[in-house]
């Protein structure tokens, strides 16, 4: 069995107790590997090395050096991606297939934001009389990464790729649940050249590591992606400390479809958007509004869909659906399962333990559907985070809105239409951070993801990102020939703001 220490100053070292933790497969609840176990120690440890890579190395000064880097980590990656992927799909439970194709887009974020480095040009603010005025943009310092067990390695990239090409140090704390990859993807920077000290990782709890690093008063900003209890403290501290922090936090996405819509495209990206990953994505479309004109239409045929969704072995290429990924979120989706029916929904399909015995280990749940579902109940406003999903009905469009905004999330929605202009008015109405149309849980490093309301605060990906990563030095140059001297006794007008 593998064991793996934490990656503190370039080198895999024990944690402080010499404690170690199981990482489990969800789909047999075998050992994937035991991980170092950090504490509090671990973490002043890896924030000093941090600390201290950033200031005696070329990392924050050398725009060049991180440009050739992390490409040069895009490539190593893509060389690793048969070994991350086959291990993630391991640890998350989630089908290799999907996997496959979230992870063969990672190097496309190192690539993205060493180019952002490279290319982003300050500013020449017009400050008016004698002045030339420019500004630089620096990096943070010390920053921290806690990531979550969804998309252990999509999540930690998009938080890494931009925190070091701006030229941070960085600590991160992955999930206890999926640590095994963030390891890996750390012994691969270092390989590609990133200076020992700048990328850290202190696997461990939440409520210990997490709390320590999220804490600690040397960190210049903290990344989180999580639960929105959990950001709420998060941001608590941070807050405490004026650090900056940006959190990716609990969603609750509507799936919008108009009258209009092609009807097979409209389950099938249903489909899509509420059951891949099991349905354990910030994004999952766990509200499905459609038009009353197609209602019946549409939950039969959604019905027939989910029906054919393979549930089995993540390992094998043909799984559609694999578990969900601890017997803590095992039992809370089946105990929303069970609060749908008592608050009065239907249970139209699934929401049970798949019949196959060779499933019998692992967290499997059936892909449910419910119908017959109002806007206030429990299953249509918390986050369930699996397989669970609420086909609702509406007749207007200002129904439609309203339910789609009624609720205290704002993440992401879709909507489904042929019409352009409906769907660019509709757009244009829903409080949500990101809206696809005629599509669902696409994502590129360019294109800004971030929540409104409960879902969070601060953005991933986009140029924007990378700013947040920054702070900025602001340079004022008198050019002026004339020497100044407010107190020169003239009592003459003068400039002096
Ligand atoms: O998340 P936690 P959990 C939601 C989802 C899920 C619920 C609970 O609804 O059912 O959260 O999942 C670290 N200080 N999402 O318990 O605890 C923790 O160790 C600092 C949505 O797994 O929020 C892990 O590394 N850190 C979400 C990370 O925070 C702390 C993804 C997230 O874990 C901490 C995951 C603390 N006090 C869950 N407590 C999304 N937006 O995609 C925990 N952590």
């Amino acid at each position: 069995m593998k064991r793996i220490g934490l990656f503190i100053n370039g080198q895999s070292v024990p944690s402080e107790t010499g404690k170690y933790f199981q990482v489990l497969n969800p789909a047999t609840k075998e050992v994937v590997a035991e991980v170092a176990e950090g504490n509090e120690d671990d973490v002043n440890k890896a924030v000093s090395a941090a600390a201290a890579a950033f200031n005696q190395t070329e990392w924050a000064v050398n725009k060049d050096l991180r440009y050739r880097v992390l490409n040069r980590l895009a490539a190593i990656l893509r060389e690793s991606l048969p070994e991350l992927v086959e291990l993630e799909s391991m640890m998350t439970g989630r089908p290799i297939r999907e996997m496959k194709a979230q992870l063969s887009r990672l190097p496309e974020w190192y690539e993205y934001f060493a180019s952002v480095a490279k290319t982003l040009e300050d500013a020449v603010p017009p400050f008016g009389g004698e002045f030339v005025n420019y500004t630089n943009r620096i990096p943070l310092g010390v920053v921290a990464l806690v990531t979550p067990w969804n998309h252990p390695l999509l999540i930690l990239t998009k938080k890494l790729a931009p925190a070091l090409a701006a030229g941070n140090a960085v600590v991160v704390k992955p999930s206890e649940n999926t640590p095994v990859t963030t390891y890996f993807l750390a012994e691969l920077a270092q390989e590609a050249g990133v200076p020992a000290g700048i990328l850290n990782v202190v696997q461990g709890y939440g409520a210990v590591v997490g709390k320590a690093l999220t804490s600690h008063p040397s960190i210049e900003k903290v990344d989180i992606t999580g639960g929105t209890e959990t950001g709420r403290h998060v941001a608590a501290a941070a807050g405490y400390n004026l650090s900056k922090v940006s959190a990716e936090l609990g969603g609750k996405a509507s799936v919008l479809v108009l009258p209009d819509a092609n009807l097979e495209e409209a389950v099938n990206g249903s489909a899509f958007a509420a059951f891949i990953a099991a349905g354990q994505t910030c994004v999952q479309g766990s509200r499905i509004l459609v038009h009353e004109s197609m209602y019946e239409d549409f939950i039969d045929k959604f019905i027939a869909k989910a029906k054919k969704l393979l549930m089995g072995d993540p390992k094998k290429f043909d799984t559609d659906i694999g578990p969900v990924i601890s017997e803590k979120q095992y039992k809370q989706i089946l105990s929303y399962i069970q609060i749908g029916q008592e608050e009065g929904a239907v249970l139209a399909f699934g929401g049970t333990a798949p019949e196959q015995d060779e499933l019998a280990n692992g967290y499997f749940i059936t892909p449910a559907i419910f119908t017959q579902v109002t806007n206030s109940m429990r299953i249509a406003q918390e986050e369930i985070f699996g397989p669970v999903t609420c086909v609702m009905k509406y007749s207007s469009m200002e129904e439609l809105i309203s339910i789609a905004n009624g609720t205290e999330m704002g993440l992401a929605m879709s909507i489904w239409t042929n019409n352009v202009r409906d769907a660019h008015w509709l757009a244009n109405r829903l409080e949500a951070g990101i809206v696809w149309i005629n599509d669902h849980h696409r994502i590129d490093p360019s294109s800004p993801w971030g929540g409104f309301k409960n879902s969070g605060i601060g953005l991933e990906n986009s140029i924007q990102c990378y700013k947040d990563y920054t702070k900025t030095r602001n340079v004022i140059v008198n050019i002026s020939r004339q020497h100044f001297d407010w107190f020169d006794g003239t009592t003459q007008e003068k400039r002096y703001s």
